[in-house]
């Protein structure tokens, strides 16, 4: 395989994980990013998420020379014949995905492109169905009215959504279960499939918009899983039946798959809710109304607040209580707080008078950012603490939020008396249950 040289337009996890492992597997990379500091760190090998793997790969791309960090759109354009951009696409407040950073990298690599170059741009990020078409009209515009010839032949634009899992997305990158590349020409889109060739993945060519919806209907899916899962784990909860093991039964008929089917306290993250939205936005913008995708979201917001409700049933008047959370992030083996039922959680034990101490494993600093009103209005009663052992020890009862490893091991007998939430399905109720007042959620 030929090295090629790859620039990525933006370091958050999509991008920096890319980077990375494109320079991994021998590429020349380029990452960029405006934030300076960010860079700055990068540059001395300091990673600025939480993904596990990722150091590794990461320092021996630096060491063997293939990947470089810069903030000069110039030198990165300029040095790249393959353009990633891995900018964020945030949910606006009327669900529609925010592309404002996808047009800015649009923008500046406009200015860039002279007449003798061909420049092929890849959407990583994930841009409503339509983006891509749209991009290239609207980037050979630019190329014209900055007096390039032949503009269209200037560049090229490919969808190839990513699907990596955060905390796991070093090892989702290397071993995907397929690579996905939508173009609008077919040899553009098998030099970009190249890219991939050491990983010899299952490779599917597509048009563009055709990529586009790959990505949005499989998080969609994923989704739609989750909050099946978990309307039928309140239903087993009445009826007497164990969702777990109605899971696993499920999941035997490969028809369905085990995965993606356990009940809990609902999704989180930066992609599943944000796409979701945005696909049902899109889907009204063309006039049809999904409904399937609309319960999706709205029994996912109603799943997050399960773990309260059944707090509220032991102990129904929680002022002067103290209330013990574990796990803030919204899935283990992340930082990442976005979405993350933990939020509303506590934001109603405050509400409802509770005073909260908070405990995970690396998620903390990013907490206090996301409940940095909520510390100062309400003074002493929303606590993070250094162990798990300290967040329940006057505790009147302790919720479950995010089964990190580190919560599966646990001495019920010294949290004997309390009520127990365990917003996961972590923990064995015949053993917490000789010492706690335990519930969970669909088991009986
Ligand atoms: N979850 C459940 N039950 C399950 C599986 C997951 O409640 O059976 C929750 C989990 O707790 C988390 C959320 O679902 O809150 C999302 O989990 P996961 O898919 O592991 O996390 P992400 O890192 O958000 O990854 C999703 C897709 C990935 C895609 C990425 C960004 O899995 O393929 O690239 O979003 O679009």
């Amino acid at each position: 395989m030929s090295e090629k040289r790859i620039a990525v337009i933006g370091t958050g996890y999509v991008g920096l994980v890319s980077g990375a492992c494109f320079a991994y597997l021998g590429h020349k990379v380029i990452g960029l990013d405006i934030d300076a500091e960010k860079i700055e760190k990068l540059k001395n090998g300091e990673i600025p998420i939480y993904e596990p793997g990722l150091d590794r790969i990461l320092n021996q791309a630096i060491e063997s020379g293939n990947i470089e960090f810069t903030t000069d759109y110039a030198y990165a354009v300029k040095n790249s014949d393959f353009i990633f951009i891995a900018v964020g696409t945030p949910s606006k407040i009327d669900g529609s995905a925010d592309l404002s950073y996808v047009k800015t990298a649009y923008d500046r690599i406009a200015e860039l492109i002279d007449e003798n170059d061909f420049k092929v741009i890849v959407n990583k990020s994930t841009v409503p169905v339509g983006t891509g078409r749209w991009a290239k009209k609207y980037i050979a515009n630019l190329l014209k009215e900055r007096g390039i010839k032949n503009p269209e032949e200037r560049f090229e634009i490919v969808s190839n959504p990513e699907f990596l899992r955060e905390g796991k997305a070093v090892e989702d990158f290397m071993n995907p279960d397929r690579v996905v590349v939508g173009a609008d020409n077919r040899d553009v889109a098998g030099m970009v499939a190249s890219l991939y060739e050491k990983l010899q993945p299952a490779m599917l060519i597509t048009d563009l918009p055709t990529a586009e919806m790959i990505k949005y209907a499989s998080n969609a899916f994923l989704a739609t899983k989750i909050s099946f899962i978990n309307e039928i784990a309140n239903v087993c909860e009445k009826v007497g039946a164990d969702v777990t093991v109605v899971a696993r039964g499920m999941g035997l008929d490969h028809r369905i798959s085990p995965y993606f089917l356990n009940a809990g306290c609902g999704f989180g993250g930066s992609c599943f809710p944000k796409d979701v939205k945005a696909l049902i936005y899109t889907a009204k913008e063309v006039g049809e109304e999904p409904e399937l995708l609309n319960s999706v979201i709205d029994v996912n917001e109603r799943q997050k607040l399960k773990p309260v409700e059944k707090l509220l049933k032991h102990i129904p008047d929680l002022k002067g209580k103290t209330i013990a959370v574990w796990g803030l992030a919204f899935k283990p083996e992340t930082d990442d707080m976005r979405e993350a039922p933990s939020i509303p959680i506590i934001k109603k034990l405050l509400e409802l008078g509770a005073t909260v101490k908070a405990y995970d494993p690396v998620a903390i600093p990013n907490a206090k950012a996301v409940f940095e009103q909520e510390l100062k209005a309400y003074k002493g009663k929303l606590q993070f603490t250094e162990t798990k052992e300290e967040a329940v020890q006057d505790a009147d009862a302790l919720l479950l939020v995010t089964e990190w490893n580190e919560f599966k091991d646990v001495n019920f007998d010294k949290l004997r008396g309390k009520v127990v939430i365990d917003g996961r399905n972590l923990w064995e109720p015949s053993i917490v249950r000789q010492f706690c007042k335990y519930e969970s959620i669909g088991r009986p």
